[in-house]
């Protein structure tokens, strides 16, 4: 089973599954749409199928087009990355219904775990803790203030339909909520369809610690430790590392033991991510989960020496996992996300061709790129140009690691946020651990003129 497997994807996820295949010597098919024609997956992969034009919606997010290249290709399954349809359980029906594996979980878990409100009672019935909130959806502005009133302010809305902090609003006190309830939920409403309000108890100042597990078939579950995703802007993340210099072994211990508990309680299979908040007092509660490979997924890989993708495939065609439990990590991982963006102008995205490109090397470093010299970056995409990731024995040793690659990277042609990954780098604060999420938004003009 697993003969051969098509990538909807592009860019350097769909370069990082391309590997897994090679080393699994499963052959693959890269999809690409007109505008990434010259791009790095197309030339890796064993075959190749044109899905549409450059805009999204006419190739890689057109589920018929996936499927229609997948058999015409003669593949048996079929590896989503992350973004486009990776979280999309239409999808997953669709490859079903067309006698292809998809290399995730099942439909049903997804759409369970797509729904916030919904994913966070399934989680609280698993004695998981969960923010303390409202059982379910709130019907209006009025009922959100009698238990907004109940909870104490601060308290947030959010929308059902939502993630990754779309559709949410901090209400700071009672005069506030009529008008922020109204625009969290028309806000869902435009972006999802449907305006489903659901509400929490606001947590001031919180960290993002995920926790990254593995399921076989069988239900067996592993977990790889924690990454901490606290440094980002606007919901976009920007530094990723593992281990998280906030937890202590206690913390951490009780949070694998909550995502196993977790994954036992939901049924869930393949690779997938526990997203937890946690306050200064090391209190975590479970916010989402993502039923996906993710973004910063070498970090765990780094620290663990698992292959994260590999595995993902190998549970796909019912491998068991050859260990369970929680695993052992050893030394300290940073990711950055080096994005074709202006953090002097507002993070502007930008364009163009690289002119010069000179990845960095030596011990401990690994960088997760598509980009090539004469690349030209194509306008329908996000700005993700690569993702530099190092290891070494303790966090001081791999932030040093991490300030001298930066130092070797050198990307022309676009303009990247290269100098703000070294400013963080540098920042006392973030040297000593000591940042929340709103790290950026608070040090923004500092780290700037350093
Ligand atoms: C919260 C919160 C404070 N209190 N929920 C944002 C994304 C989504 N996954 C959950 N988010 C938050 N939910 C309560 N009850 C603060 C955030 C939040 C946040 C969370 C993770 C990483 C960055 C963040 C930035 C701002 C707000």
């Amino acid at each position: 089973m697993l003969s051969k497997i098509l990538i909807a994807n592009r860019g350097e996820v769909a370069l990082r599954v391309i590997r897994a295949c090679h080393e699994l010597d499963i052959p693959c098919v890269a999809v690409y749409s007109e505008a990434d024609a010259d791009s790095l997956h197309v030339r890796e992969a064993d075959e190749t199928v044109c899905i549409g034009p450059g805009p999204v919606i006419e190739s890689y997010l057109k589920i018929p087009n996936i499927i229609g290249a997948a058999e015409i290709s003669g593949c048996d399954a079929i590896h989503p990355g992350y973004g486009f349809l990776a979280e999309n359980p239409e999808f997953v029906l669709a490859c079903e219904d067309n006698d292809m594996v998809f290399i995730g979980p099942g439909a049903e878990i997804m759409r369970r775990m797509g729904d916030k409100s919904l994913a966070k009672q399934t989680m609280k019935q698993a004695l998981i803790p969960v923010v303390p909130g409202s059982e379910g959806a709130v019907g209006d502005a009025a009922e959100a203030a009698r238990l907004a009133a109940e909870f104490g302010y601060p308290v947030m809305v959010k929308a059902s339909a939502g993630g990754g902090g779309r559709g949410m609003r901090l209400v700071q006190s009672p005069g506030e909520m009529d008008n922020l309830f109204n625009m969290a939920s028309s806000e869902a409403e435009t972006a999802f369809g449907d305006g489903t309000i659901y509400l929490e108890k606001g947590i001031v100042g919180p960290h993002h610690v995920e926790v990254q597990v593995l399921v076989d078939r069988a239900g067996s579950v592993l977990t790889l430790g924690e990454r901490d995703c606290s440094v980002q802007r606007r919901h976009q993340k920007l530094i990723e590392e593992s281990p998280s210099p906030l937890l202590n072994w206690d913390t951490r211990q009780k949070m694998a033991e909550a995502a196993i508990a977790a994954c036992r309680a939901c049924g869930y299979v393949n690779a997938g991510t526990l997203e937890f908040l946690v306050d200064d007092d090391r209190n975590f509660y479970f916010m989402e989960m993502n039923t996906r490979v993710q973004v910063e997924h070498p970090v765990s890989e780094a620290v663990t020496g698992i292959d994260i993708v590999r595995e993902q495939i190998r549970i796909a065609r019912g491998d068991l996992l050859a260990i369970t439990g929680s695993i052992q990590t050893r030394g300290h991982a940073i990711e950055l996300r080096i994005n074709a963006e202006d953090p002097a102008n507002d993070f502007r995205p930008n364009t163009g061709t690289i002119t010069k490109y000179v990845p960095p090397g030596g011990p401990g470093v690994r960088v997760d790129s598509h980009l090539y010299e004469g690349y030209t970056i194509p306008v329908f995409y996000d700005s993700l140009l690569a993702k530099l990731i190092v290891w070494d024995l303790d966090r001081p040793a791999a932030i040093r690691r991490a300030l001298r690659a930066l130092n070797e990277y050198i990307i022309e042609g676009v303009v990247t946020n290269k100098e703000l990954c070294s400013a963080i780098l540098r920042n006392p604060d973030f040297q000593a651990g000591n940042y929340t999420t709103a790290f950026i938004e608070e040090n923004l003009e500092r780290l700037e003129l350093a």
